[in-house]
C-alpha cells in the first residue's frame, strides 16, 4: 500500500523494539492492516499513537516518574537512564517519557526547591542528569522524509530554562516538523534575524520558564510581529492562557503534547 509504513518503520519512529510495535497492533493501540504477510500502518495512525501515548490513568503499574526523580536527585545518570530504558521497554513512547515522566519529575524537584526541601545544589545536579537524558532521547525524535513545515523555537533574553526548549523542539521534530532550535537567552534582534533567515516559517515558538522574563517575552513577541509574518505560539512554566493573551501571542499550550497540537493548528493556517 503506497504511503503506508511497515511495522519496522513504526518501531523505529516510536523508538521501540519491533516486537513492542507488534504488541501495540495486537492490543489495538496501533491501527494496522494486514496486506499479504505484512502489517501496514497509515502515517496518521502512527502520529496518533506518538502524540497520544500518554500513560492511561491508573494503569501504569510502575511509577516511572517517581523512580526517575529519585535517580535524578541522587545525581545518578546511569540509574536515571536505566529507568528511562525500562519505561521504554514497557511500551511507553518517547513522548510519554518527556511529557509524563521527565517533566513531572522535574516539576516535583522544582516544587521541592521552592519549598526548601531540595537544595539548589541538588536541583542543579538533577538538572545536569536530566540534560543527559534529553540528549540521549533526542535521536528518537528525528524523522526522515518530507517535513510538514518549519518551526523556529527559542526564548526571550534572560531566559535560562534550556531543557524546556530542547524537549519541546524534540516533540515537534517527532511530529514531522523541521525545527530551527535557537536555545535560550538570545538578544531580540538576533532572534528576529534568525527567523527572517529561516523563511518560510510556519510557526515561531517561544518558551518562557521564569516570570521574571515576561517583559522581555512581550518585547520579543512585539518585535517578531513587527518584522516577521508567522504565528507565534508560547509556553513554559511562566505562561498560562491569560498571560499568553496579554503578551500578544497567537496561541499557547500547557504541555508538550498540547504544544504539538497547537503548532499543527497554527501551522496549517
Ligand atoms: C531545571 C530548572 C531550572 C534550571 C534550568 C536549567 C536548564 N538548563 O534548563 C536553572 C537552575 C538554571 C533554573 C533557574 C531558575 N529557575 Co527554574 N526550574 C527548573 C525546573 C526544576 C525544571 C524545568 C524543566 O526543565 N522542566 C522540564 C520541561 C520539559 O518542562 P516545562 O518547562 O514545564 O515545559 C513543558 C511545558 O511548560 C511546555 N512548554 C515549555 N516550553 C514551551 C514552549 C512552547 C512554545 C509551548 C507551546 C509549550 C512549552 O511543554 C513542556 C513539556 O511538557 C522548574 C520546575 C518546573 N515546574 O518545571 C523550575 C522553574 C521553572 N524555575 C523557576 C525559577 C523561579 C527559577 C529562577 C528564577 C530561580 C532563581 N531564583 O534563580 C531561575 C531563573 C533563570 C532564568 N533567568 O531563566 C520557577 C518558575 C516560576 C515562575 N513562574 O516564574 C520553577 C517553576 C520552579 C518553581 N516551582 O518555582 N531553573
Amino acid at each position: 500500500m503506497a504511503g503506508t509504513l511497515s511495522l519496522k518503520d513504526c518501531a523505529e519512529r516510536l523508538g521501540v523494539h519491533y516486537m513492542t510495535a507488534y504488541r501495540y497492533v495486537r492490543l489495538g493501540r496501533l491501527r494496522a492492516t494486514k496486506v499479504g504477510a505484512e502489517w501496514r500502518v497509515l502515517p496518521s495512525d502512527l502520529e496518533t499513537l506518538l502524540v497520544d501515548a500518554a500513560i492511561p490513568e491508573g494503569r501504569c503499574p510502575v511509577d516511572w516518574s517517581v523512580r526517575l526523580e529519585d535517580r535524578l536527585l541522587a545525581g545518578d545518570e546511569g540509574g536515571a537512564w536505566a529507568v528511562v530504558e525500562a519505561a521504554l521497554a514497557s511500551g511507553l513512547a518517547p513522548t510519554a517519557i518527556h511529557v509524563d515522566i521527565l517533566s513531572q519529575a522535574l516539576a516535583r524537584i522544582g516544587a521541592g526547591w521552592y519549598d526548601g526541601g531540595v537544595s539548589i545544589a541538588e536541583e542543579h545536579r538533577a538538572t545536569a542528569a536530566a540534560t543527559k537524558i534529553v540528549g540521549r532521547l533526542g535521536m528518537r525524535f528525528s524523522r526522515r522524509g518530507r517535513r510538514r513545515g518549519r518551526i523556529v523555537i527559542g526564548t526571550p533574553p534572560g531566559e535560562r530554562h534550556s531543557l524546556s526548549v530542547a524537549v519541546v523542539a524534540d516533540l515537534m521534530r517527532g511530529a514531522g516538523w523541521e525545527v530551527v532550535e535557537l536555545g535560550v537567552d538570545l538578544p531580540i534582534d538576533e532572534f528576529v534575524l534568525a527567523v527572517e533567515k529561516s523563511v518560510p516559517v510556519s510557526v515561531i515558538a517561544v518558551s518562557v520558564g521564569s516570570s521574571e522574563n515576561l517583559s522581555a517575552a512581550r518585547d520579543l513577541i512585539t518585535a517578531l510581529k513587527d518584522s516577521v509574518v508567522g504565528p507565534v505560539v508560547i509556553g513554559g512554566s511562566a505562561i498560562d492562557a491569560t498571560v499568553s493573551a496579554s503578551l500578544g501571542a497567537d496561541g499557547w499550550a500547557s504541555d508538550g503534547r498540547a504544544a504539538v497540537e497547537a503548532v499543527a493548528v497554527l501551522g496549517a493556517r
